[in-house]
């Protein structure tokens, strides 16, 4: 494997599963994805590929195969100068939205991430519950969620709001940091050592240009002209990778709007270990955990030891994973109809005629 694919971030299983593909193929990262164009990075430099025939077929039976921003692919070159994705090499994490009103079939917002930084700026004062639902994406992706807390220079108690941050962020590490001064940012950095992928998640405003700049020690990215009113304006459009000059890949993503969670179950309870492990504790085993009596959670929070705000943000998110697994079990149900309906057309069209 060679030195520039390492750095790309290339792990051994992945480049042995392109090598074995059968031509002349050529591995590369996807750095953007554009209506079906993508800019994928590879050992000379980036190029523009489209998808083969077997990519499109593959999307056409699942939309989450569309190749996204780090997705390892094995390109091929063609005498006319095309350049086409011919394979995406299986994702080692992904992580996954809804899809914002219309299927429940998640959208890969990016693949292969090592840390999901979640940047919540400090100020305007964070929204503890907002954190948790970036928490629950993050953990569903299989990659190590952390909070970066960034816009240090903007408050005076950045240490104090950290610590509340952690009792919403159990098993994630919480880091403070300045864009603006450059403090903390030597922490942000060490989480890419080994040439790890961090990809960064969190509102319009909160900041991720912002630190991917600060990261890289170049304005690689547009930033908000407009500072601190508070409101998102996207100023980013599309998710982008990039190759930070001492090492590790960078993805930043557009500020997310609508953040569905995708059929959460793990996710959810890896982001609220302590309220799963008083749910286990329940009498019962299908406790709603509202009125039931020998309900370990109503104990706990009567008892003060789970504070209601967490609570209460752990049954909504609860309630909107059962509602996106439902959503998704109908959809299947739908599908394997339509196959069904399908495949009886099938066996009329092949019997003998009369
Ligand atoms: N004072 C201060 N301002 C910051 C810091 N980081 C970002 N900002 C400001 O916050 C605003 C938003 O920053 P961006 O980096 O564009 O935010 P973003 O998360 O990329 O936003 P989208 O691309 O819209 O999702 C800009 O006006 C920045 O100048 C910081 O550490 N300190
Ligand atoms: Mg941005
Ligand atoms: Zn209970």
């Amino acid at each position: 494997m060679s030195a520039e694919l390492q750095a790309l971030g290339l792990d051994a299983p992945t480049a042995d599963h392109l090598a074995a593909l059968p031509g002349e193929l050529v591995p590369g990262r996807v750095v953007r994805v554009d209506k079906g164009l993508s800019t994928v990075l590879t050992e000379d430099g980036p190029v523009r590929a489209t998808w083969s025939g077997a990519v499109l077929a593959a999307i056409a039976a699942d939309p989450q195969a569309t190749p996204c921003t780090g997705d390892w692919v094995a390109l091929r070159s063609w005498p006319d100068d095309r350049i086409t994705v011919e394979a995406v090499a299986p994702r080692r994490t992904a992580i996954l939205r809804a899809e914002v009103g219309g299927s429940s079939r998640g959208q890969v917002l990016a693949a292969n991430v090592d840390v999901v930084a979640v940047v919540v700026g400090l100020h305007p004062e964070p929204n503890i519950g907002r954190i948790e639902r970036f928490l629950a994406l993050a953990w569903e992706s299989g990659a190590r969620p952390v909070v970066v807390l960034t816009k240090a220079d903007l408050v005076g108690d950045a240490d104090s709001v950290a610590e509340d941050v952690a009792t919403a962020a159990p098993g994630a590490d919480v880091l403070v940091c300045s864009a603006t001064t450059g403090e903390g940012l030597e922490a942000v950095r060490s989480l890419l050592d080994g040439n790890a992928t961090m990809a960064l998640l969190g509102t319009s405003g909160a900041g991720k240009s912002s630190l991917v700049n600060a990261l890289a020690g170049v304005e690689l990215l547009d930033v908000q002209a407009i500072r601190e009113d508070g409101k998102g304006r996207h100023t980013s459009v599309r998710r982008e990778l990039i190759l930070l000059p001492r090492g590790g890949v960078v993805i930043d993503t557009p500020g997310l709007r609508g953040l569905g969670l995708q059929e959460a179950g793990e996710g959810l309870a890896a982001a609220f270990p302590d309220v799963a492990a008083l749910a286990a504790q329940c009498r019962f085993k299908d406790c709603a955990h509202v009125t039931e009596p020998g309900c370990a959670v109503q104990e706990a929070l009567e008892e003060g030891a789970l504070s209601v705000r967490r609570y209460e943000s752990w049954v909504k998110l609860q309630r909107e994973a059962a509602y996106m697994t439902r959503r998704a079990d109908n959809r299947r149900q739908l599908e394997a109809r339509k196959a069904w309906i399908q495949a009886k057309d099938y066996r009329r069209d092949s019997e003998p005629r009369p």
